[in-house]
């Protein structure tokens, strides 16, 4: 299996969180859709993750979207438990909880893109919508806090891996918003999830370290990739 990803990506990091708490035997393939890498994903996104499994046809080998992709990463045979619970109530409050997360990054995200073009979209009562969804979903959340340390259940599942990398990702963009006030809860919440080693191994502030490490398009013999080039992260918008 190969995930292909850009280090400051939130979604890709939370596929990336889950891989190690898994132990999942996966290579990470590193790519820069802004610096013209040709992606399997017709969409042109990261992350998305390439089966190679000979016995599927080549259109079924490809997962695209994060949340696709945890599901199948999670059901992948493991030693450590389920990240998705397999009970019903708490597996779609789970995924819900990703969603919010996820939601967290875009908004987030469009608003670092629309700061680098030049767009009339983008004004101030824009940028206040973009920051109310990440402000409302933040207190929503600081909520499913108070009875346990984890937002579901007894143990750590996919929402709070989506929500650490989501919550991480603001701070290395638009650290003005300070969420922290909107739920301090979570913070106290985040800063200790944070320090464990699946999240500090995959900081996006590593991705200059990373990108000299990581296994690059560019370098992997295949004919569809023969295109590839370069591996900084410079226009990244994740
Ligand atoms: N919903 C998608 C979002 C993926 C996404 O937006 N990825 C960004 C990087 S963080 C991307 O590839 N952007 C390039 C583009 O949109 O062209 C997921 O969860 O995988």
């Amino acid at each position: 299996m190969k995930l292909f990803f850009t280090p400051t990506s939130p979604y890709a990091r939370k596929l990336r969180v889950l891989i190690r708490q898994k132990q999942l035997q996966v290579t990470e393939v590193l790519v820069n859709p802004w610096q013209g890498d040709k992606l399997d994903n017709p969409l042109g996104k990261i992350p998305y993750l390439l089966q190679e499994n000979p016995q599927l046809p080549e259109a079924a080998q490809l997962l695209v979207d994060s949340r696709v992709i945890t599901q199948y990463l999670d059901q992948q045979p493991s030693d450590h438990s389920l990240l998705i619970p397999e009970e019903n109530a708490m597996r779609f409050q789970v995924l819900s909880i990703e969603a919010m997360a996820d939601g967290i990054a875009d908004a987030t995200a469009a608003m670092v893109m629309a700061m680098r073009v030049d767009s009339e979209f983008a004004s101030e009562k824009w940028f206040d919508w973009q920051q109310q969804k990440i402000i409302k979903t933040i207190e929503w959340l600081d909520h499913q806090l108070q009875d346990s340390f984890w937002l579901v259940g007894d143990q750590m599942t996919v929402a709070d891996v989506a929500l650490v990398c989501a919550l991480d990702f603001i701070n290395f963009r638009r650290p003005d918003i300070s969420w922290q006030q909107h739920g301090p809860s979570l913070h106290e919440w985040f800063d200790c999830c944070l320090k464990a080693k699946h999240f500090v191994d995959t900081d996006p502030r590593l991705a200059d370290w990373l990108s000299d490490k990581a296994i690059c398009l560019s370098q992997i013999p295949s004919p569809t990739n023969n295109q590839a080039s370069g591996n900084g992260d410079s226009e990244s918008t994740s």
